[in-house]
């Protein structure tokens, strides 16, 4: 029998959104296709073009990617920072804590960038818990997007970069060179898919330790000789996140590096699954980008 949904404007769940649904003539408001593909697609390519000239590239929507844009972009409301993310979702290996355990620990003093998030932790003492990895990350990214200077385009791989050559003969990096992912995918498979540019006058890598597509500026410019690479080394948390934070630099002109793609560049120790170095390595390149940009 079919019941008569009540409209109950006292009931729980209507004051929770503030908003009362009468679900028996509920209706949303028509439209039509098109229009859902034209509000997509004009601001997409509108940020495409605002971004092809960017102040600051972010390469990787890891925790150390994200703190370096919040932080940025936050700091500094007069640049266009853009944040290139291979993957569809943000959050690199953020989503939970290790071992696919859920709470992220963090030593202090990151204990400030949490505050600062607003997010609620349990103080241990000389380190933090915040409830769920994917709680912490999930802020950081909605806060970094909220702001009008922030664009991410996920699901959109760097592939090179963009170098030029100055009159002294010095090689600086001056952007990135993208393309969907799904199409760098199957770059052996079809031919000829030529990429996009982004110019910018630093960039920021954060692309994680080595594996299926981690350190890849690194990697890069390795392979050209322009840089030595070094290979991440063993556990041990006391070392490897004072090192990263500590080293977190321009390691080549124009490209700062963060987070553990770092220790492909250093050799530094890996931390496991303690985050405040990937945080404060995310705040230190903000700083670093910025003394690059304004020389
Ligand atoms: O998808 C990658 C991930 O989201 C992205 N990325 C990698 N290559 C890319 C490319 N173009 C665009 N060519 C690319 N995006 O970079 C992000 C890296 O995030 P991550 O979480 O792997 O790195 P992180 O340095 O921010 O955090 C490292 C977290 C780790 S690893 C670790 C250990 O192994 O001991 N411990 C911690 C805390």
């Amino acid at each position: 029998m079919k019941q008569r949904n009540v409209f109950n404007a006292d009931s729980p769940v209507s004051k929770a959104v503030s908003a009362v649904y009468d679900w028996d003539t509920f209706k949303f408001a028509p439209i039509r296709e098109s229009t859902v593909s034209r509000a997509m697609t004009r601001r997409y390519f509108a940020d495409l073009d605002k971004y092809a000239e960017s102040d600051i590239v972010i390469v990787g929507a890891g925790s150390a990617g994200l703190s370096a844009a919040y932080v940025l972009g936050k700091a500094r409301p007069d640049l266009k920072i853009a944040i290139i993310e291979a993957n569809v979702a943000v959050g690199g290996g953020c989503f939970l804590g290790g071992q696919l355990f859920s709470a992220m620990v963090l030593r202090k003093p990151a204990d400030s960038f949490i505050r600062e998030l607003g997010l609620e932790y349990e103080d241990e003492g000389d380190y933090i818990v915040v409830k769920h990895a994917a709680l912490f990350i999930t802020t950081l990214c909605s806060k970094a997007l909220a702001l009008p200077n922030v664009k991410l385009f996920n699901a959109t791989c760097v592939e090179d970069l963009i170098t030029r050559t100055t009159d002294s003969g010095e090689t600086r990096i001056a952007g990135v060179v993208t393309n969907w992912t799904l199409v760098s995918m199957h770059h052996d498979d079809q031919s000829c898919m030529d990429p996009n540019t982004i110019n910018s006058k630093v960039i920021i890598s954060c692309t994680g330790h080595d594996g299926p597509m981690g350190a890849f500026c690194v990697k890069r410019l390795a392979e050209l000789g322009l840089l030595k690479r070094n290979h991440m080394g063993c556990l041990d948390m006391n070392r490897a996140e004072d090192s990263i934070v500590k080293n977190t630099r321009e390691v080549f002109p124009g490209l700062v590096c963060a987070g553990m793609e770092l220790s492909e560049c250093d050799s530094h120790n890996r931390m496991g699954p303690t985050f405040g170095a990937m945080v404060l390595s995310g705040v230190k390149a903000a700083e670093e980008a910025l003394k690059v940009y304004e020389l």
